[in-house]
This record gives structure tokens, sequence and C-alpha cells, in this order.
């Protein structure tokens, strides 16, 4: 996979490109997407926009996952703590990831549940890439997921509190994944709530928007090989 298929690296993405970003010029924060995969690492480089590889990839990444983050020696995997990292240092304001610990702590919660939905989702997704079956019983599991975000959602706009925050990015985020598996006849959109949420959260800003068509035209690249 390449950036561009990766649901993980679309979430923190827009993050580094500015979108919620205040002072700081991007160029000091070192996205280093491929930075520890044993292939093409002069490509993971290149991959980094300008940025330069930490002198052991091994070692700074263990987790051998991307995204990856570098920023002044600091090393960071994991899409959801990159975004909250990059949000909590160089947003604007605080509104996406609140500072104030009772409104933070709803959007871990919703970020957690999100962690556990992707990983349901992963396992209706990964067996088209190795020819296999899904198995009904991982969709059964998506699909009460689904329900459960979708009472998550009753009577709100939002996932956590009343703007919107990282949480509806990461979980609309997990959710696109979903479109590139039809077959698997899981269409979120079923769900009331939900249906009315996914197109609030994409218009929300016009970098998440740019963000999740690009990641649609790397499924649909991959979906041609
Ligand atoms: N929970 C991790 C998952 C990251 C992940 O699995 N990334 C995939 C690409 S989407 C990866 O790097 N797989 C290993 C590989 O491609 O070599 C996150 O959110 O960052």
């Amino acid at each position: 996979m390449v950036a561009h298929d990766c649901p993980s690296d679309s979430l923190t993405r827009p993050s580094v490109e500015n979108y919620s970003m205040g002072g700081r010029s991007r160029s000091s924060v070192k996205a280093s997407v491929n930075a520890n995969r044993k292939k093409s690492k002069k490509k993971g480089l290149n991959a980094n926009r300008g940025g330069s590889l930490p002198s052991d990839p091994q070692e700074k990444f263990p987790q051998h996952t991307k995204p990856a983050l570098e920023d002044n020696g600091l090393y960071l995997a994991e899409s959801r703590s990159i975004a909250m990292y990059l949000i909590s240092k160089y947003a604007k304001d605080d509104s996406l990831y609140p500072k104030d610990v009772n409104k933070r702590v709803l959007v871990d919660q919703r970020l957690f549940f999100d962690q556990d939905l992707y990983n349901r989702i992963f396992n209706v997704f990964r067996p088209k890439f190795y020819g296999e079956q899904v198995d009904t019983g991982s969709i059964d599991k998506v699909n009460e997921g689904l329900e459960t975000l979708n009472r998550m959602l009753d009577g709100k706009q939002w996932l956590a509190g009343d703007k919107i925050t990282l949480a509806d990015y990461a979980v609309a985020n997990s959710l696109s994944a979903l479109e590139f598996v039809p077959e698997s006849g899981i269409d979120p959109t079923k769900q009331p709530n939900i249906k009315e949420w996914l197109p609030r959260v994409e218009s929300s800003h016009p970098k998440y928007g740019e963000s999740l068509k690009e990641l649609r035209e790397g499924f649909k690249k991959m979906e041609q090989k």
C-alpha cells in the first residue's frame, strides 16, 4: 500500500497539511511515511516532503507502520496519536482536540471506539487484498459497530461535544474504507444518524474533502491493479 490508499495516513495528512495548524511552517513537521520500511527507504524519504529520515528508523519506529511522524527528535506512530499531538502542539485553537480535560476525554473515548471500529472494518477490507473470503461474522461485527455509532449520534450534530472534533474526522475516515468493499453489503448510510452526519463531516473543511478524494482515487487505482 502507498500513502494514498491508507485510511490511517489519510487521517494525519490534513493535520500535517495545515488544516488545523497555526504559526509554524509545515516543513518543520515531517510526516515520514514509509520511514521504517525495508524496501525503498529513499522513496520514503522523498514522500517525506523534504524531511530527512531518522538515523535509525528501526529503532525510532519499532511498529513499522505508517503514518509515522518525526518532529524535532520526537518519533511517533499511530495515526490517532499523531493527530492528537499535531493538534495539541500546533493548532490555532483547541476546538478539534480540547485542552479542557472533561471535554477532551469525550474525544478520547470516541477515538478508542474508532480504533476498535477500524479494526472491525479492516477484517472486512483486508481479505480483498489477498483474494480471500470475508467471513460473515466479521461483517456482523462491523454492522454492530455501526449501530453503536448511530446511537452515539442520536440527537447530536457531532460525536463529542457540540463542535466537530478529531473524533468525527477519525471515525468518518475509518468508514471511508468501507467504500472499497461494496460487495460486503455494509452501508453505513443505512443508519439514519450516520447518513446525516457523514456529509456534515465531509463538507466541514475543504482539506478533509480533498484528503478523502485522494484516498478514494488511491483505492480505485488499487482495484484496477
Ligand atoms: N493503528 C495504526 C495502523 C497503521 C497501519 O496499519 N498502517 C498500515 C498501512 S494503512 C501499514 O503501515 N502497514 C504496514 C505496511 O504497509 O508495511 C494507525 O492508525 O496508524
